[in-house]
């Protein structure tokens, strides 16, 4: 085991990955494409230990029993001998004002970081299937910029998008509580398979993504925000129609999309999306940023707004040495 640091960044997504064809496995049902953000990252560290002994910290405690399983599961996948010893530490550094999901980054960052301890060389393919079955957001936080996630009939495939004008595209993030959320996306979308809407949900999933695709090559905003809020709205019908139903917006979600709606009115430009959280996250672009930041943070009951710009690939050390890292092409 070599000693290995890596920093992931977290990802939203445009068009929505909800449900899964195969849980076993973690297939999604549909594919997904995502925005990586800058400056909120997982580090991620893996150090030998000696006498075979396995340490799983997350945020410098101990991780709950499930996740250090889904870690000791990759080392297994990665044929890390049970005899070897390792500490594995992970710490999301989100600002506390966040409230983003570190579901994409951590898995991306574990992925990246035992494979590299382990010494392990895979190749494309591997480091997407590995990430998903962490996380089917994960594989997402492996590459700077745009990515698109396309369901394979046991994994998925990526590829980056080009986007003209992506460094001057910024996300807000409206925080509308505090605190955990109280179900779990992986729970809910297991009673959103027996929604009535999952089927169009599927059905119609692969229309969106192209359409976001061509909007990005045109470098066209209004038409990319568009699809977005299309498939945001669609996935939170899912969820929302399941037994038990779980809506995940508050009053200020909602307080949050009026304001958007207002402000549009005026002539700002931007698009929302909302995650498996209360939380409104805004695209928009450099030049309007402040007055975006001001209409979100004037919302009763949004408790911060956050900014961030695209952002990069994982960036990796090894024995204490920055080294280049890139999702190899093939
Ligand atoms: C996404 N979300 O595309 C969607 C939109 C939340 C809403 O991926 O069960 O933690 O680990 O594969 O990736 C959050 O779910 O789920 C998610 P699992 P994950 O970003």
């Amino acid at each position: 085991m070599r000693a290995v640091r890596v920093a992931a960044r977290a990802n939203i997504a445009l068009i929505k990955y909800w449900g899964k064809a195969d849980a076993a496995h973690n297939v999604p049902a549909v594919g997904s494409l995502s925005l990586t953000l800058h400056g909120l990252e997982t580090e991620t560290t893996v150090e030998p230990l000696d006498g075979g002994r396995r340490l799983f910290e997350l945020d410098g405690k101990p991780m709950a029993q499930d996740e250090a399983a889904r870690i000791q599961a990759l080392a297994d996948r990665l044929d890390v001998d049970r005899r070897v010893g390792f500490a594995f530490r992970s710490a999301n550094r989100f600002p506390t004002a966040a409230g983003l999901a570190s579901s994409a980054s951590g898995g991306a960052a574990a992925v990246v970081a035992l494979a590299l301890a382990a010494g392990r060389d895979l190749d494309r393919a591997g480091y997407v299937g590995e990430s998903l079955r962490v996380s089917g957001s994960a594989p997402r936080s492996l590459v700077g910029g745009f990515a698109r996630l396309d369901p394979t009939s046991d994994g998925a495939v990526m590829r980056e998008l080009a986007a003209p004008g992506l460094g001057g595209l910024r996300v807000l993030v409206a925080q509308a509580r505090a605190g955990r959320k109280d179900v779990g996306s992986r729970d809910a979308m297991a009673t959103s398979l027996d929604s009535p809407y999952f089927r169009p949900w599927v059905d119609s999933h692969r229309a969106d993504l192209e359409t976001a695709e061509a909007a990005l090559r045109a470098g066209d905003w209004p038409a990319l925000w568009s699809v977005m809020e299309y498939s945001t709205l669609k996935m939170h019908a899912l969820p929302l129609t399941s037994r038990p139903p779980v809506w995940y917006w508050t009053p200020t979600t909602l307080a949050i999309l009026e304001a958007v709606r207002s402000a549009r009115a005026e002539g700002l430009t931007g698009g929302f999306t909302m995650d498996a959280g209360p939380h409104v996250k805004l695209f928009c672009l450099a030049d309007e940023t402040a007055a975006w930041r001001t209409r979100l943070a004037a919302v009763p009951g949004v408790l911060g707004v956050l900014e961030a710009a695209a952002g990069a690939a994982p960036q990796v050390e090894i024995d204490g040495r920055s080294v280049s890292w890139s999702l190899p092409i093939a």
